[in-house]
């Protein structure tokens, strides 16, 4: 039985790799940020209390800013498997906080590469760094693969080109398993509600039982290759099982603008989003990255990895799922 220690186990991504883990018998050892109210709610369900027989979630204090708590961590779990998902993942808040965000998604990610190394010392452990599309930035050619020099475009984008790299520096130097995952945008019910289609799909579905009136976006040009996030944390399993470390694209090979997304969820409720949606130029980025469209092929050719749901039957599941909330919502007033 394999034992993985996940940071950002909180997190959407976190907890749907999670839920893998446990399905396929690891021990799974979360990292667990202190919080003056619960952070847990994406994984309350998979919790079981750890003095139980049968526990195999175990969760355990912790910050990526804290290099000494995550090597004291890895050498008292010593995993067989590391995922490094833990991120201030936000990229338009990325410019209001650049120097918090370089330090947990760039240093936070040396931090467990420099974990990681000692405890290859004496036990193999494997690698997984949650890199993004978000690195390509003002791309320099489409569609993006795991060869398209990166361009990034915010405080955000810049901390995961060093990440990236120094995981690959800590593959070759140390001949260590540090594989990069370059994930294009993923979504599902889990994401957080200030990411786009998630802030669009919550406001859809209240407005449609008459919560909200109106939905306030910036730039509704941009284009992003959205997949389904179970998806793509199967592909980050997957990287870990592969003969040897690498670094793979995950992506759908399709990219729409924000207002085909919004065609798709206003449309799925019967509803004309030109009604509802105003732009506020807070939404708006000192830097935008205007087209992102991936090209999975590597990881179709060597992982055996395809993303299984399109963008409209994506929109169509959050929409469900965020149907339900709203009516509970209304039903409580
Ligand atoms: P998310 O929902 O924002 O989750 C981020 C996780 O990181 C949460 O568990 C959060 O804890 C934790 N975290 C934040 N700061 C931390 C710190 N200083 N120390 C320890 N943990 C910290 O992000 P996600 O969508 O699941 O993404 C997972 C990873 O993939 C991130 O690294 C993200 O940058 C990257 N990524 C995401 C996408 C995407 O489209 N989703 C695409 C490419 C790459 P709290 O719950 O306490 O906030
Ligand atoms: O923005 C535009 C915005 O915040 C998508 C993170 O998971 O994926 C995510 O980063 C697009 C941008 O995601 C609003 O300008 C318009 O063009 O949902 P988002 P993101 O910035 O692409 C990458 C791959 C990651 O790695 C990141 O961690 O939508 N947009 N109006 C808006 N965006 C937001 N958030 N809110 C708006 O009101």
């Amino acid at each position: 039985m394999k034992t993985a220690l996940v940071t950002g186990i909180t997190g959407q991504d976190g907890s749907y790799l999670a839920e893998l883990l446990l399905e396929k018998g690891y021990h799974v050892h979360g990292v667990v940020r202190r919080s003056s109210t619960f952070n847990t709610s994406r994984i309350d369900h998979i919790y079981r209390d750890p003095h139980e027989a049968d526990a195999r979630l175990f969760l355990h204090y912790g910050d990526l800013t804290d290099g000494q708590n995550l090597t004291n961590l890895v050498l008292d779990v010593q995993p067989d498997e590391i995922y490094n998902l833990g991120a201030q993942s936000h990229v338009r808040v990325s410019f209001d906080v650049p120097a918090y965000t370089v330090q947990t998604v760039g240093i936070g990610a040396l931090n467990v590469l420099e974990a990681a190394r000692q405890l290859n010392k004496t036990k193999p452990t494997r690698v997984y760094q949650a890199s993004s599309s978000e690195m390509f930035g003002e791309v320099k050619e489409t569609p993006q693969t795991e060869r398209t020099p990166f361009s990034p475009q915010s405080p955000y984008a810049c901390a995961k080109v060093y990440a990236f790299h120094q995981t690959v520096n800590y593959r070759k130097s140390y001949d260590m398993f540090a594989s990069n995952g370059i994930l294009f945008n993923h979504e599902s019910p889990r994401r957080g509600e200030t990411f786009v289609t998630r802030k669009i799909t919550r406001a859809a579905t209240r407005i449609k039982v008459g919560l909200q009136e109106k939905l306030y976006l910036g730039n509704l040009d941009a284009k992003r290759d959205w997949g389904y996030a179970k998806d793509y944390v199967e592909g980050m399993w997957r990287i870990l099982q592969h003969d040897e470390p690498d670094d793979f694209v995950l992506a759908t090979g399709e990219t729409q603008t924000i207002r085909t997304f919004l065609d798709y969820t206003f449309g799925t409720l019967d509803l004309d989003w030109n009604q509802y949606v105003e732009i506020d130029p807070r939404y708006f980025r000192p830097a935008e990255v205007d087209l992102l469209l991936g090209d999975y092929s590597k990881a179709k050719a060597k992982l055996g990895w395809s993303p299984t749901i399109s963008c409209k039957e994506l929109a169509e599941l959050m929409v469900q799922h965020d149907m339900v909330l709203a009516k509970n919502e209304a039903a409580s007033k």
